[in-house]
């Protein structure tokens, strides 16, 4: 790289360190300024709280693409308007950039071999979802991992580490990111029964090794293939951008879906 600032060299650090399985969490405070853009949050939150669904554990007014996996029509509003849509959630920030584009051109520039979109049968998935957790919403222990998700997918199962990353927008009081250092095999989690790696009980997990209380402006990424969970909100909104990031190996790009 030309330039390179002490931020850059942290980040290229923590994602060495992420991808080589050194480290399960890369935490770097205040990575964009969320003042310029506080304006165009509150018009974000305002229409998540009417237009966004209130059954799954955030508000949200895209769709994840694990619940595409499943539902046909779900996959075919992705892949037709998935793009076009990610436009529009970028250009939300005019004039400032959004945080995600942000991170992706950072990504893009850090990791050697660039990044890339999740792609299905060839046509490219968008990357970025705004989720909001009003207070008294919480995320339950639980992994993301694509490879139980779509395991049709060839990508899937060349992914060797999966990271969520996540910007953070708002934040009210509670909405503690924990994380576990522990890895729940594949064998362990069918054992489980539980749909979607989704609900593992605290009481078995014991302490979690990471608890972040974010601010806005922070980022965190995280091994999602790690136990995680999100404590209740208990006042305010907490409102983040975030996606998934898939690691195949060092020569390859890295891969992204949300
Ligand atoms: O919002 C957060 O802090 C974490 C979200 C999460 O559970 C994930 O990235 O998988």
């Amino acid at each position: 790289m030309l330039y390179v600032t002490p931020k850059h060299e942290r980040i290229a650090k923590g994602l060495v360190a992420l991808t080589s399985g050194a480290s399960t969490t890369l935490y770097e405070p205040s990575f964009f300024d969320a003042v310029p853009i506080s304006g165009v949050l509150e018009s974000i939150k305002a229409s998540l709280a009417t237009s966004g669904s209130a059954s799954s554990i955030y508000r949200t007014a895209d769709i994840p693409f694990f619940e595409a996996t499943s539902d046909k029509k779900k996959l075919d509003v992705l892949l037709t308007g998935g793009l076009r849509r990610e436009s529009e959630c970028d250009l939300l920030f005019y004039p400032f950039i959004s945080p995600l584009a942000f991170w992706w051109r950072m990504m893009d520039a850090l990791w050697p071999m660039g990044i890339v979109r999740l792609a299905w049968n060839g046509q490219r998935l968008p990357f970025g979802l705004f989720r909001l957790w009003e207070s008294g919403r919480e995320a339950l222990p639980h992994q993301d991992v694509l490879r139980r998700e779509a395991p049709e997918l060839p990508t899937a199962q060349r992914i060797s580490r999966q990271f969520g990353v996540n910007l953070y927008l708002c934040n009210g009081k509670g909405g503690d990111l924990q994380v576990w250092d522990r890895r729940i095999s594949d064998p362990e989690w069918k054992a489980s029964g539980l749909t979607g790696s989704y609900g593992y009980t605290r009481d078995d997990l014991g302490a979690a090794q990471h608890v972040f209380s974010p601010r806005a402006g922070d980022m965190i990424m995280i091994d999602t293939e790690c136990v995680h969970a999100i404590t209740p909100v208990t006042e305010g909104e907490r409102l983040t951008l975030s996606g998934f990031v898939g690691y195949v190996d060092d020569s390859s790009p890295l891969v992204c879906w949300s």
